[in-house]
């Protein structure tokens, strides 16, 4: 067999631990199978010895996570003769319904919150033909119109109350398990709805019942600072943060959550949008890792654990990256002002721009 099967996304791959038949028509654009990249730079960088390893989800053909839950979710939406999806989103999901209804052949109708998603979300959106619906409102509240309009209206929700993406996004522990043979002690991710939270544990914990791996890790969930409902230990009104993806107040996966940390002995924590840049500028500049800020929230939280010693050294650490870093532009041009040099267009200037800037 000279030649590797070709890869068909993730409902294939993991077909008879998802709820699919042998003649569904799979909605997939391929995703799944996203890098597990260990950091080689960053535990010498805090004098720290953990193994720690990066889920970079911003491989996923919409660039975040929720191509995972989107396969599925539209898979059974169309299996079920639904022609048009609907969400509420901080923008990775408007993204990936927009894209998913389009391979479909289906309408999307997307609510996101005026002038608070990021510029690549939103043009993905667009792009992929989604009918886009800014609310004067945020996240919260178009989650709410959302619920309320499905009643009314023969839409299906593709939001993570869809059962089905909480199935599909299960998967990405899978792939955790099948490369590092075992699970890993700790998990760390950016909570925002903790739909993603709870279907890693949801992952984890199907391997261990079916005797594929004897472990679990523990389980553990950063908020930003602004946004931390499970921080606070209620719904949050006015959630911020430079996170967007992640401005979210009233959680969908509020009970969920504290089960996952319950079972797993795990934790909730909080990071400022200060320590969540800092996170993000410094897996670019010392991994070559991009991720979108919510992402990096994961691992702020986990490095300061990390270094505090509540995560203790000799640990297996895996960080979810959620989403691409190519998401948001702005706020990535914005943490780098003053890095980018201007000269004339001439030798002299270019060399002395060059011999002014080596690294030792
Ligand atoms: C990059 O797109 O909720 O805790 O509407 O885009 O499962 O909600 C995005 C969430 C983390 C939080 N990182 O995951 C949406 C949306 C990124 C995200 C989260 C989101 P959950």
């Amino acid at each position: 067999m000279p030649f590797r099967t070709r890869y068909t996304g993730l409902i294939n791959k993991y077909r008879d631990r998802l709820p699919v038949h042998d003649d569904t028509r799979l909605i997939s654009l391929g995703e799944g199978n996203t890098p597990l990249i260990r950091l080689n730079n960053i535990p010498g960088l805090i004098g720290k010895d953990v193994d720690i390893y990066v889920k970079y989800e911003g491989l996923n053909p919409t660039g975040s996570f929720k191509d995972r839950g989107m396969t599925l979710a539209v898979t059974k939406a169309v299996e079920e003769g639904s022609r048009a999806i609907i969400c509420a989103s901080t923008g990775n999901t408007s993204a990936s319904a927009a894209a998913y209804a389009a391979r479909a052949g289906i309408t999307a109708f997307v609510l996101i919150p005026d002038g608070k998603i990021a510029l690549g979300k939103l043009a993905q959106a667009m792009m992929h033909g989604a009918v886009v619906i800014q609310i004067k409102g945020n996240f919260d509240a178009g989650m709410q119109l959302v619920k309320e309009v499905a009643e009314h209206a023969p839409v299906t929700i593709v939001n993570s109350i869809n059962p089905f993406r909480l199935q599909g996004q299960k998967t990405a522990a899978f792939e955790i398990m099948d490369e590092l043979e075992s699970a890993p002690d700790y998990h760390c991710l950016p909570v925002g709805n903790a739909g993603n939270i709870t279907a890693h544990w949801m992952g984890y914990c199907e391997y261990r019942e079916h005797g594929i791996v004897n472990n679990a890790p523990v389980m553990v969930g950063y908020q930003a600072n602004g946004s931390a409902p499970f921080l606070r230990g209620k719904m949050v009104d006015n959630p911020e943060t430079v996170a967007t993806a992640i401005r979210i107040g009233h959680p969908q996966s509020w009970e969920k959550a504290w089960k996952v940390k319950d079972e797993s002995g795990g934790w909730f924590d909080e990071c400022s949008d200060d320590e969540i840049l800092a996170a993000q500028k410094m897996l670019a500049q010392n991994e070559g890792v991009f991720c979108e800020p919510a992402s990096a929230t994961s691992l702020a939280g986990a490095l300061r654990d990390i270094k505090s010693g509540k995560i203790p050294q000799g640990s297996k650490i895996v960080c979810t990256l959620t989403g691409h870093g190519l998401k948001d532009p702005d706020t990535a041009i914005k943490q780098c002002s003053g890095s980018m040099i201007t000269v004339d267009a001439e030798l002299e200037a270019v060399k002395h721009a060059i011999l002014d800037n080596m690294s030792e």
